[in-house]
């Protein structure tokens, strides 16, 4: 009976209050870009790197660094801004007890090439560390902003998809400072790089307390809304129905099952939907009876909780849903 369904016409559509082509807008106030998410129509999401089990194997003490690859978590797969460089997490964060940098710092093949590097100016390209962590999400992102240090007066700008947003003079730090972006056009890949660190004087950053704006989740079931077959009924793979079924959709309309009061699949939920429930209430799965598109919850019988959600369900059109067509 477990179905997981895949999001077939996953960003068929798109949130309205979403606006196209508009330019990244850079915020140094916290509050004010959690406000302007909000006011966007956007959802948040917040990585304050303090979840061990995530977390654990970047884990690292000033005596005894740990450090690893990569982590995933909540969706975002955390990397440094260099393939061969690690992730770390110790007790440099703004708050909590962890904070996210790159280890080792910047392009680990400056300080070993034979490039001299000890030129003040102009310096060379090669000469430059640039110390930074990326992100990578499935998802599309629409914001990202978090605490930012560095050392000496970091330089730090912004990639969004490999395209360089920058922060200008707001991107100078050298305390814990605020440094955030929103696009409304959306984007999948983000790097906060430190652009003034070079070869024998090496420019640190670190980051604590990030939060991403992400598209919403009404109903919270961990199924974005433009990809959520229910938009407003829990269906999906944090709370799933009854008989365990993320996004169930037994006749494959676009709809759950559990908004999906439309049996006939005439596009209305009328006595038509009625007297085809009727003929199947209070059967199981093998019954002659048994009809799977009237077993809302999913659970393999057809009984009054099934009654009772087809009676919310009932003269209401299927939905609404990501990816149906009525
Ligand atoms: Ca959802
Ligand atoms: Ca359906
Ligand atoms: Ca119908
Ligand atoms: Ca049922």
């Amino acid at each position: 009976m477990r179905t997981i369904r895949p999001w077939l016409i996953a960003g068929m559509l798109t949130v309205t209050t979403i606006s196209a082509d508009a330019a990244p807008v850079i915020y140094t106030n916290e509050a004010a870009y959690i406000e302007a998410l909000s006011t966007g129509g956007f959802g948040t999401l917040h990585e304050d790197f303090e979840d061990d089990v995530v977390w654990a194997d970047s884990r690292s003490t000033i005596s005894n660094p740990a450090s690893t690859p990569q982590v995933n978590s909540q969706g975002i797969l955390w990397t440094s801004n260099f393939a061969t460089n690690n992730i770390a997490t110790k007790n440099v964060g703004v708050s909590g007890s962890f904070g996210f940098y790159s280890s080792p710092h910047g392009d680990p093949d400056v300080e070993t090439s034979d490039f001299v590097c000890d030129v003040d100016d102009p310096i060379p390209e090669q000469c430059f560390l640039h110390d930074g962590f990326v992100g990578d999400s499935a998802d599309t992102l629409y914001g990202v902003g978090g605490w930012i240090n560095g050392t000496f007066g970091a330089d730090v700008t912004l990639f969004l998809d490999g395209v360089e947003v920058g922060f200008g003079a707001d991107g100078n730090i050298s305390s814990w400072t605020f440094l955030g972006v929103i696009d409304t056009d959306g984007f999948n890949s983000f790097e906060f790089r430190e652009i003034d660190g070079k070869g024998e004087q090496v420019i640190t950053i670190r980051a604590d307390n990030v939060t991403f704006g992400v598209v919403p989740d009404a109903d919270g079931d961990g199924v974005v809304d433009e990809r959520d077959n229910c938009i407003n009924a829990p269906n999906g793979p944090l709370i799933l129905d009854a008989g365990g079924n993320s996004q169930l959709d037994t006749d494959s309309d676009g709809y759950g099952n559990l908004c999906d009061g439309d049996l006939n699949n005439d596009g209305k939920t009328n006595t038509l939907d009625l007297n085809l429930y009727k003929l199947a209430h209070r059967t199981n799965v093998g019954d002659a009876n048994y009809n799977v598109d009237a077993d809302f919850n999913g659970d393999g019988m057809i009984n009054t909780l099934d009654l009772n959600i087809y009676k919310i369900l009932h003269r209401k059109p299927p939905g609404p849903s990501c990816c149906g067509s009525f």
